[in-house]
């Protein structure tokens, strides 16, 4: 029998799907993907945005598939094996592409160290503030928990778009920050629909920046069809999901 986890769309739709239709033959690097996933979608506009080949696989992570799990022992998308060697962690896979592929433009972290530092204290903001709260407020069931979830929420993106320094995060060109926060922006409306979340309440610029965000060739192009994320997200909004993510954050544990 399988878990409503386990049953989940089998494969991308919409644009996505175009996008994975092109990406099937062999190559040095193949990236195991989750087309729902929004830490999949992290990588998945870094391999698009920068034109690096790829063989795209998708996998349900649910599953845990042994051939999975010796990819990635966690069990968690996305991975990918680059010469047979395998990688994971969606931020860390960002940061791998930009070292193994130098000579891809456009570069998604700054030359200057000093840049390159504080896109990382933000990206970490990313992690351990923003996608937290998207995820407390998204299973919070009472009313009151839900105030306090979306007010937490709006802190944290609020801090991170005050330091926004120009239409992208580090200025004129996208970087790994915006990468790492754009797949929210795309299942934001989900907040909007069931959660009274407004982007205009968010202080600093979030709207302006979201819809930036969600334009952006590289995001439309890794993101399905809305009908199939309802499914998916209704296991959370009514907190019976369970992934890991939805595990932990129902414990008030760290999102692994
Ligand atoms: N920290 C990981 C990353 O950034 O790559 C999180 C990845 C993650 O949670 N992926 C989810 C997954 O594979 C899909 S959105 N879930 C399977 C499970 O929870 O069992």
């Amino acid at each position: 029998m399988l878990t409503p986890d386990q049953r989940i769309y089998p494969h991308a739709t919409g644009l996505a799907a175009k996008t994975v239709e092109k990406r099937q033959d062999p190559q040095e690097l193949v990236f195991y993907s989750g087309w729902f996933c929004p830490f999949v979608q992290r990588t998945w506009i870094a391999l698009e945005e920068r034109g690096i080949p790829y063989q795209y696989k998708e996998v349900n992570p649910y599953m845990k598939e042994k051939h999975f799990l010796d990819i990635n022992p966690k069990g968690l998308v996305p991975a990918v094996e680059y010469h047979g060697k395998a990688l994971y962690e969606s931020l860390v896979l960002c940061e791998f592409l930009e070292d193994a592929f130098p000579n891809h433009t456009p570069r998604l972290m700054p030359a200057d160290a000093y840049d390159r530092a504080f896109a990382r204290i933000w990206i970490d903001h990313i992690s351990k503030a923003v996608v937290p709260a998207y995820f407390r407020l998204l299973q919070a069931q009472e009313k009151e928990k839900q105030d306090q979830a979306r007010e937490e929420f709006y802190k944290a993106l609020g801090q991170l778009c005050e330091k926004r320094k120009g239409p992208f995060f580090l200025g004129e060109e996208l970087s790994l920050v915006d990468i790492a926060i754009a797949p929210w922006a795309v299942r934001e409306y989900i907040l909007v629909e069931h959660r009274a979340f407004k982007r205009e309440d968010v202080p600093n610029g979030w709207k302006e920046w979201a819809e930036l965000l969600e334009k952006r060739e590289s995001v439309l192009k890794t993101v399905s069809e809305r009908e199939h994320y309802t499914d998916i997200y209704g296991r959370y909004l009514r907190d019976e999901a369970q992934s890991e993510a939805a595990k932990a954050t129902r414990a008030g544990r760290v999102i692994p």
